[in-house]
């Protein structure tokens, strides 16, 4: 099965990217076929002896700024003006589960692992066709967002590849996941719920439902506003809204 999906990550880590590719299922999917994966080690592009791939930035401040020319080279030898770039910054815009969907869909990504402080902006306005935020918080460098990235596209492509059903997955319905249960029935005196056991598909699709909007409406509660919901369902998630006003 080759999909030709293609995934090239321009790091100076590639022994931390390699290492995710070879252990994980993403790693496991290629194996099989179903993607193209490769590590690209900037530094291997820099220019002087000391392989320099960072500096100051002009105008001053903390931190220091991938340069431009070991970047372009390696972005020129995978062949990056040809495809989809993707930039993993805190400054992007927020990457959220229709983004992995819409990047899935494509024949394949270009990522950008830059440091925190950021890459030379004339790479991002020759090269770059998204920056994207994995959360609003800081990393130190690009590698965990931009493995976080592929693991959310990967597994989506593999689903379409296999027909598989990706649509129980948190926010496939703008809502988050019913809780899970196995084996054994009763663990700490704690109990699975009844209704799991019932073998009743009707009632337990709507014990599911009820239970995706009970912990939306607490923990999520502004996803709600992109979902359809009947009467009764509007009744519940507003009376678990109002009680948690109250409760403040
Ligand atoms: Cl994409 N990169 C870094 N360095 N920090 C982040 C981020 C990305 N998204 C949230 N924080």
């Amino acid at each position: 099965m080759d999909s030709g999906y293609g995934i090239t990550v321009l790091t100076l880590f590639p022994e931390l990217v390699r290492e995710y590719f070879r252990t994980s299922l993403v790693g496991k999917a290629a194996e099989r076929g179903a993607l193209h994966l490769e590590a690209v080690d900037i530094r291997s592009f820099a220019r002087d002896r000391h392989r320099t791939c960072d500096d100051a930035p002009y105008g001053g401040g903390a931190g220091m700024v991938l340069m431009a020319e070991p970047l372009a080279a390696a972005l020129d030898s995978v062949d990056a003006q040809a495809r989809h770039v993707v930039f993993p910054t805190p400054s992007g815009f927020p990457f959220r589960q229709d983004d992995a969907l819409r990047l899935s869909r494509l024949d394949g990504m270009v990522l950008i692992c830059g440091r925190y402080e950021g890459i030379d902006q004339r790479i991002v306005d020759e090269y770059v066709h998204e920056e994207l935020s994995i959360g609003d918080y800081v990393l130190s460098s690009g590698e965990l967002a931009a493995m976080v990235i592929i693991d959310a596209v990967y597994r989506l492509r593999e689903g379409i590849l296999r027909s598989e059903s990706v649509r129980e997955d948190s926010f496939q319905d703008g809502l988050l996941e019913y809780p899970h249960y196995t084996r054994p029935e009763t663990f700490r005196s704690r109990s699975v719920p009844e209704v799991l056991l019932s073998g009743h598909h009707a009632r337990i699709a709507r014990w599911r439902r009820e239970q995706q909007l009970i912990r939306t409406a607490e923990k999520r509660p502004e996803l709600l506003q992109h979902v359809q919901l009947d009467e009764a369902e509007r009744k519940l998630t507003e009376s678990i809204r109002t009680k948690e006003r109250d409760d403040e």
